[in-house]
C-alpha cells in the first residue's frame, strides 16, 4: 500500500502550509485517484464544519510532515482490522455525526458536548507533533484540534479527580472488528490528570486542515504526543474523571508489554523488540528515538522521581 502510494504521491508532494487553504485543489491535484478509491463516501467528511482559521502553536515542529496518505492509509485502528491498510478500506462504516462525547465522574458539572458545537466553542489550532508508535515507526503529523485542559475546564474536576478514563464508540456494526476478541471492547485509554493538563495533550478533530478522516479516529481523538501512539485514542464517546488509575485496552490485552504510563522511552525496550531506533515513514534510514519523543522540556517534571522502567 505504502509503495503504490509513493507512485501517485512523491516525497515531495508535502503539503507547505501555504495550501492548506486550499485543500481540496491539491487533493483534487495530487491525490484524488488514491482518495477517491479508498473513501467511497469521499463527500461524507464535508458533514463536518469546516475548521476554519487555524492558530499557529509554539509546539508545532518543523520537521517534515509525513504526506497526508502515508498518514490516511498506514493506520493502526483495530476495531477495523489489523492490518495497516484495514482502517482506509473498512472505516466507512463508522458514522462520526451526530456524535455526542460525554464527560461525567469527579466533575462539578457533567456535560454532553455535541460534537460540532464543541468545535465552534473551542479554541481551534494546528498542531504539527512528532507521533511515535510502540511498532517503532513514526510520523509527523498537523492535527487540528484544542487542548484537553479547555474541555477540562467545562466540567470543572472535582478535588477527588485523579485520572480520566477515555472510551472509544463501542458498536460492533460500525466498528466490524469488535466481533473478534483481538482486544478488549471498547477501547479504552487512561492518563492521570497533571498529563492532562499538560499543553501537549490535545483533543484532535482533524489533520491536514480538515476534518479527521474516520481511519484517524473521527470525529474526535486523543494526541498526546511524548506517549506512544496507542496512548492517542481515537473515536472517542466518554470520558470519565476517576479517583483510581483506569484500565487500559492494551495494558489489559499484555500488561507485560504495555504499561499505564507508555512514555516514549529509547532506555526501555520493548520486551519483543529494541525502542532504541524508528523508522520514519518515507525515510529509508532508521533514527534515534528521543526520550519523551524529543518533548521532555515540557513533560519531563511530570515524572520527577518516577522509576521509568518501572511505570513503563
Ligand atoms: N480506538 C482506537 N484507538 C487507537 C488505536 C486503536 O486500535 N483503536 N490504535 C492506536 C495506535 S497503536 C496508534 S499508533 C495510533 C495511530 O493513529 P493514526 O492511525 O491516526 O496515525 O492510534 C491509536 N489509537
Ligand atoms: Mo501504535
Amino acid at each position: 500500500m505504502l509503495i503504490r502510494n509513493r507512485q501517485i504521491l512523491s516525497e515531495n508532494d508535502v503539503t507547505p502550509e501555504a495550501l492548506y487553504v486550499n485543500r481540496r485543489a491539491f487533493m483534487v491535484a495530487g491525490g484524488a485517484l488514491a482518495l477517491g478509491a479508498a473513501f467511497p463516501a469521499f463527500a461524507a467528511p464535508a458533514a463536518a464544519p469546516s475548521l476554519g482559521t487555524l492558530a499557529h502553536s509554539r509546539f508545532s515542529t518543523t520537521e517534515k510532515e509525513t504526506p497526508l496518505t502515508d498518514v490516511t492509509h498506514y493506520n493502526n485502528f483495530y476495531e477495523f482490522g489489523t492490518d495497516k491498510e484495514d482502517p482506509s478500506r473498512n472505516a466507512g462504516t463508522l458514522r462520526p455525526r451526530p456524535w455526542s462525547l460525554i464527560v461525567d465522574g469527579e466533575v462539578a458539572t457533567p456535560k454532553t458536548f455535541d460534537i460540532d458545537a464543541l468545535m465552534k466553542a473551542m479554541p481551534l489550532e494546528e498542531r504539527i507533533y512528532r507521533l511515535r508508535c510502540v511498532e517503532a515507526w513514526s510520523m509527523v503529523i498537523p492535527w487540528a484540534g484544542f487542548p484537553l485542559k479547555a474541555l477540562l475546564d467545562q466540567v470543572q474536576p472535582t478535588s477527588k479527580a485523579r485520572y480520566l478514563a477515555f472510551e472509544t464508540l463501542h458498536d460492533p456494526k460500525q466498528m466490524p472488528g469488535q466481533r473478534s476478541a483481538v482486544l478488549t471492547w471498547p477501547y479504552r485509554e487512561g492518563l492521570r490528570l497533571d498529563e492532562a493538563m499538560n499543553p501537549l495533550a490535545i483533543l484532535a478533530v482533524g489533520l491536514y486542515g480538515r476534518p479527521l478522516e474516520n481511519q484517524n479516529g473521527a470525529p474526535i481523538r486523543l494526541v498526546v504526543p511524548w506517549k506512544y501512539g496507542f496512548k492517542s485514542i481515537k473515536s472517542i464517546t466518554r470520558i470519565r474523571l476517576t479517583e483510581r488509575q483506569p484500565v487500559t485496552a492494551w495494558n489489559l490485552s499484555a500488561p507485560q508489554e504495555y504499561g499505564f504510563y507508555a512514555n516514549v522511552n529509547p532506555t526501555v525496550d520493548h520486551p519483543r523488540w529494541s525502542q532504541a531506533k524508528e523508522r520514519r515513514i518515507g525515510e529509508f534510514f532508521r533514527r534515534e528515538t528521543l526520550m519523551f519523543n524529543g518533548y521532555g522540556e515540557e513533560v519531563a517534571g511530570l515524572y520527577k522521581g518516577m522509576d521509568l522502567r518501572r511505570y513503563f
